[in-house]
């Protein structure tokens, strides 16, 4: 199937800004909260209609594409990565940010063909950081180009780590872990509570080098793109190529800094979707 990604580009765009506009009317009101996996990994009503506007619009428009969305994932379908272009999304990455009016929430998507990502897109609607890249043609913050910080010292680098969205033991107890091992290295760690915005930052120089287990596809697969154009590497935090399916995710602004990392990390294999 041949695909006119200038018209997918501009076309997701109008959509996420779309959903964008949704999630700021909201953020700072009254939401009904429910939870799927654990108390604390939560999905409102906002989630699930800026998503379904999303894969409905995109369905209309790119027939014959396919989708794997959070909301849609959590209510059973299948979150199948084939040759076909295929859209991954997360409407509001940062949920649990976007319940309690944290501000640091965004819109991510993917255009994957042929299993390769062509188009990447974050948007923080709140705080008006639009965040885009195409395959070969550089990342992008609000319309200007961004790079990566080129740190290559674990020990001047500012690290995003994130406690996820479980309280489960195995998960927990390896978070400690990393912190306890991390914490004493680096110049700082910080958490946005979105795996999305944490890769915006290494995008754009704002953190160095960002590690997380547990997450999946629609949380990191626009990221992934967006460091890679921004200059950054992105890689299974063992070292391995990234896989979008396999739920774990290191990047960092250079591949020196991300080698230091890897050998320091107590690593998790969560199941794979
Ligand atoms: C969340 C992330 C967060 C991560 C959680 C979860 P949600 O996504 O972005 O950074 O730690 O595991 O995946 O649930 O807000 O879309």
């Amino acid at each position: 199937m041949s695909v006119d990604l200038d018209k997918c580009f501009e076309v997701v765009m109008e959509l996420v800004r779309n959903g964008g506009k949704i999630i700021n009317e909201r953020i700072f009101s009254k939401k009904t909260v429910n939870t799927k996996s654990d108390r604390i990994d939560l999905v409102t009503e906002t989630d699930q209609e800026v998503e379904k506007m999303l894969i409905s619009s995109l369905q209309a428009q790119f027939p014959g594409h396919k989708f794997i969305g959070e909301e849609s994932t959590a209510e059973g379908l299948p979150c199948e990565l084939t040759d076909a272009p295929t859209w991954i999304i997360d409407p509001v990455d940062g949920t649990m940010n976007f319940v309690h009016g944290f501000p640091h929430v965004c819109t991510s998507i993917a255009l994957t063909v042929n299993k390769i990502t062509e188009i990447g897109i974050i948007y923080n609607p709140v705080l008006e950081q639009l965040f885009t890249a195409r395959r070969g043609q550089g990342a992008k913050l609000n319309g200007q180009p961004i790079h990566v910080s080129e740190e290559k010292d674990l020990k001047n680098a500012l690290l995003a780590l994130e406690c996820g969205t479980t309280h489960e033991p195995e998960k927990m107890k390896n978070n400690f872990v990393n912190q306890q091992t991390f914490i004493p290295i680096v110049h700082g760690t910080r958490s946005l509570g979105s795996a999305a915005l944490d890769m915006a930052m290494v995008a754009m120089g704002g953190a160095d080098a960002y590690f997380e287990f547990g997450i999946h596809a629609w949380d990191y697969a626009a990221g992934d793109l967006l460091v890679r154009e921004a200059g950054g590497v992105c890689l299974d935090p063992a070292g391995a190529p990234l896989d979008l399916l396999a739920r774990r995710m290191l990047c960092a602004a250079t591949m020196e800094l991300a080698q230091e990392i890897i050998p320091k990390i107590s690593q998790i294999y969560p199941p794979r979707d």
